[in-house]
């Protein structure tokens, strides 16, 4: 056993400290199975004191610290390199439920709690958590923040950053930056929360978080849309929205192309329209109640798009059963692209008006590099956020579209370029994007990122290879 090694177990215990191939293999390769590391040692403390003594040994034998939550990132952000030389620390075991407080709307929690068992706590309390993404059966609440996770409720409720009041973070010397305050107003200085909230484990370890609470939406009203494209789904948030306002939770934006992709891959999601649609959105409104009044709302909506040429087949559900049918269907996208191949991936984001646009400009750069390639697009078009995955043409060799993979997100991130989007939305840097950061920040954006990774973690230790590209200053 090394030093480090035996250090980590002494304060971990041997259990927690995990050095053979079989027990490091679910740490190692990330959900789309895109990127295969190596480690040291995968450690899993048991509290923020064990995170913090973990951190000081990492420190002190200079050996780089991945931190991961429930390894569900879509850009690589948590499996390491492939040198072997980096400790993955898992905060799986930090797993409590700290308080909730009905009163005053807060729930704290440990890291490593998963996003679906908040949800439930919450419920529990007679309250509701909104974050809500596929993966909330296995993420984290430090990945979430890490990744400032969006989903599919950011339309009424904001990212994980808006969600969230108070971190606890463990810093790359081990020390323990307090900052679990539940105040929702705190003008005394700098927002350190806000820093360490996107950083993708690249300035500090989270080790416990103030999240906020919402009254429980106990109505809701869905609807499965046919539209005739991205323009004419713009066109009808617009109408749902003046009908209405702030009871539209979720606009979500599927392409005929995505929902066969998907109907393919998924045996239990059924199509609840007459025929394959152009392309699709799946409405949903929530109020606290009045359920009847809610659904008179979407109904009304449907009808102003229908008179207005915008909605061209729609099924409201008629219950619960059938919302979660519709949900199935949008949730099996990510899924349905990963049992078909390996989609190179965009998360993309721009101002709203701008996406009907970008669609078509997008489709045609990348048909100019690739014909016959297949773009599956869907995503939260409310937020302006899409998700725009490509798959090889029909008999493409797979090796032969990888090496087309760069040139295609070229374009497609030249075309959000030209509109002032962004990059990644939702999904992160990681490692997918990190060689298109140079091209695609300002110079001074990245010096100042770079300051502030050196305040934090002036030897480089934490997460490296991931968010930031090396510093082209010495
Ligand atoms: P991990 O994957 O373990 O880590 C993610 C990043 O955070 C890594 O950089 C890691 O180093 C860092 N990290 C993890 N924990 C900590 C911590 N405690 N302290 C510091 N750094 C940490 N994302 C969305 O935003 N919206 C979606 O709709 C969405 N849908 C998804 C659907 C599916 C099926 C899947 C597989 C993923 C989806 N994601 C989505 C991507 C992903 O961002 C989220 O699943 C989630 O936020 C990641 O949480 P995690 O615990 O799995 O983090
Ligand atoms: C979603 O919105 C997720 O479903 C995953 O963000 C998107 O797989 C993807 O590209
Ligand atoms: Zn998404």
């Amino acid at each position: 056993m090394d030093d480090l090694i035996a250090e980590l177990a002494g304060v971990l215990g041997e259990a927690n400290v995990f050095v053979t191939p079989e027990d490091q293999a679910p740490f190692l390769t990330d959900w789309l199975g895109k990127y295969h590391g190596a480690a040291r040692a995968v450690i899993r403390p048991g509290s923020t004191a064990e995170v913090a003594a973990a951190m000081r040994i990492c420190a002190r034998h200079a050996a780089p610290v991945v931190p991961q939550g429930g390894n569900t990132s879509m850009s690589g952000g948590a499996t390491p390199d492939e040198t072997g030389k980096a400790v993955v620390l898992s905060l799986a075991r930090l797993n409590s439920i700290r308080d909730i407080d009905a009163v005053g709307n807060t729930i704290t929690v440990d890291a490593g709690v998963i996003l679906a068992k908040v949800q439930q706590a919450a419920d529990a309390a007679g309250r509701f958590f909104p974050l809500s993404l596929g993966a909330e059966g296995s993420c984290t609440i430090g990945g979430n923040l890490a990744a400032n996770a969006g989903g599919v409720a950011v339309l009424r409720y904001g990212t994980m950053r808006e969600l969230t009041l108070g971190l606890e973070v463990v810093l790359a010397d081990g020390r323990v930056w307090d900052g679990l305050t539940a105040l929702r107003k705190d003008n005394t200085g700098y927002a350190l929360r806000d820093l360490f909230i996107g950083s993708e484990g690249t300035l500090g370890v989270i080790t416990g978080a103030v999240l906020k609470l919402f009254a429980q939406p106990h109505a809701r009203a869905s609807a499965f849309v046919a539209v005739a494209g991205a323009a004419a789904a713009l066109s009808l948030l617009g109408a749902v929205r003046d009908r209405c306002g702030d009871r539209l939770t979720a606009f979500e934006f599927m392409t005929g192309d995505c929902l066969s992709l998907i109907l393919r891959h998924i045996g239990d999601a059924r199509l609840p329209l007459a025929a394959m649609p152009q392309a699709a959105v799946l409405i949903e409104l929530s109020d606290q109640d009045d359920e009847a009044g809610l659904r008179e709302r979407l109904e009304a909506a449907l009808a102003d798009g229908i008179e207005a040429g915008l909605v061209l087949d729609a099924a409201i559900a008629q219950d619960g059963a059938q919302a979660r049918a519709f949900w199935r269907i949008r949730e099996g996208v990510s899924e349905a692209l990963v049992r078909e191949g390996k989609a190179a991936k965009h998360d993309v984001s721009m101002p709203v008006s701008a996406m009907a646009d970008f669609v078509a400009a997008a489709d045609a750069a990348v048909h100019a590099v690739a014909p016959g390639i297949s773009p599956i697009v869907f995503g939260h078009l409310g937020d302006g956020n899409l998700h725009y995955n490509l798959l090889p043409a029909e008999g493409q060799d797979p090796a032969a579209f990888a090496a087309l993979a760069p040139e295609l997100t070229r374009v497609v991130h030249d075309e959000i370029g030209r509109r002032r989007g962004s990059i990644s939305a939702e999904h992160g840097i990681g490692q997918l994007r990190v060689s298109e950061m140079p091209r695609r920040k300002a110079p001074l954006e990245l010096e100042l990122m770079h300051q502030l990774k050196h305040l934090l973690d002036p030897a480089g230790l934490l997460n490296p290879g991931k968010l930031l590209p090396p510093s082209t200053k010495n």
